[in-house]
């Protein structure tokens, strides 16, 4: 049967009863109030009834839960088994796959120490079939070498043969040369001796020419100084020579010059002598005319040789004086040579009073820049004239 399902039986007979047809009615007011008591306690009966089914229903709702209670109890009791036989399982799971790790990690060590062997084994097996294919070709090497040193030892062995037939005869030319050594070493002894007293003269020989060789090595030095000397003394001499070539040369220029001042110096003081002696007393001083033409600074030079200058005339009385005494044209000591219309005396003193003649300083050509003297019997005074240095005139000179 399932819990919870309950079946109910119940038939009332009473009620059957009082609900069928009726057939009987003593009184009105008399059946009425039977009527209702009856009524009354019908509907008492059907509330008890009513009642009691409700608890008979409660009840089995009771007995209900507590069964439907204790089969959850149960339920639950049988899953906690379960959960705790879960985790059994589980634990010894997870012993197992602790187990299974481990021996995984050993197999894995296994596998790599087996790899590593592995490896070793074929670095072995390499380096054996390396040491194979050396060995294969040190064999073959060898085999060559020992087919060579066959024909070697054949070859020997004719040679020896060889060797044996000259053997024998060298045996033979030994004896006749071993009678012809101790005769030769009789000979020899005597040529030692020879030998002997030949080395010693040598010796006494290469001492004689080291000696002179030195003393000749010495006289050689002595040579060379002395060589060396005489071509310093030659090129001295030769020098010297030369020089005094030089000086008799310009000694011959001195005296040749000597002679020539000599001859200007007559010939400056004669002719100082005449200029003095046609110089014209001015003041303390003396004023004269040279002979001969020359440019201004030749007719200056003139006037420096003896001791004068070209005369400077600052006054209208010595101007009247020069013209009085030069009656030709003639340099005085005037010029504009240093800057242009600027005139300077030969003192460097400016020109403060000038006796141009008309129109002059014209500086015809543009290079009239030395001053001369022309006399004009009707100017007496205006003779001034500028006129370029290089033309030829004669000097008016001042001591
Ligand atoms: O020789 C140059 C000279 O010639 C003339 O004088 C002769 C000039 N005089 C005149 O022209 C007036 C000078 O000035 C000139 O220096
Ligand atoms: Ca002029």
């Amino acid at each position: 049967m399932e819990p919870g399902i309950f079946y109910l039986r119940f038939e009332n007979k009473d009620t059957e009863s009082t609900t069928g047809p009726k057939t009987e009615t003593p009184s009105c007011s008399q059946d009425e109030g039977k009527a209702q008591k009856h009524r009354g306690s019908r509907c008492l009966v059907l509330m008890t009834v009513c009642l009691g089914l409700i608890c008979v229903l409660l009840l089995v709702y009771i007995i209900l839960q507590y069964f439907s209670i204790t089969a959850v109890t149960n339920l639950f009791k049988s899953y906690k088994n379960k959960v705790e036989e879960f985790n059994q399982t589980i634990n010894s799971l997870q012993d197992n796959y602790t187990d299974l790790m481990n021996e995984k990690n050993q197999l894995q060590n296994n596998i790599n120490s087996l790899t590593q062997r592995k490896q070793e084994l074929e670095t072995r097996v390499n380096n054996l079939t390396a040491e194979k294919s050396r060995l294969l070709e040190s064999f073959d090497s060898l085999t060559q070498k020992k087919q060579e040193l066959e024909t070697r030892v054949n070859n020997l062995t004719a040679e020896k043969s060889q060797l044996q037939n000259s053997f024998n005869s060298l045996s033979q030319k030994k004896l006749e040369l071993e009678t012809r050594v101790s005769n030769l070493t009789a000979e020899k002894s005597q040529l030692q001796s020879t030998i002997n007293a030949l080395n010693q003269k040598k010796l006494e020989l290469e001492t004689r020419v080291n000696d002179l060789t030195a003393e000749k090595s010495q006289l050689q030095s002595t040579i060379n100084a002395l060589n060396q000397k005489k071509l310093e003394l030659e090129t001295r001499v030769n020098d010297l020579t030369a020089e005094k070539s030089q000086l008799q040369s310009t000694i011959n220029a001195l005296n040749q010059k000597i002679l020539q001042l000599e001859s200007k110096v007559t010939s400056l003081s004669t002719e100082l002598k005449q200029a003095y002696e046609k110089g014209y007393r001015w003041g303390s001083g003396w004023i004269f005319l040279s002979n001969g033409l020359n440019s201004w600074s030749e007719s200056r030079q003139y006037c420096r040789n003896i001791g004068a200058d070209l005369v400077i005339i600052k006054s209208e009385e010595k101007q009247r004086f020069i013209n009085s005494i030069v009656p030709e044209r003639a340099w005085i000591g005037l010029n504009d040579i240093q800057q242009e219309g600027t005139m300077k005396w030969v003192d460097n003193s400016p020109l403060n009073q000038g006796f141009w003649f008309a129109g002059e300083p014209n500086d015809a050509g543009g290079n009239e820049d030395c001053i001369e003297h022309i006399p004009y019997p009707q100017y007496p005074i205006q003779t001034w004239n500028d006129l370029p240095c290089s033309e030829m005139r004669k000097a008016i000179c001042e001591k």
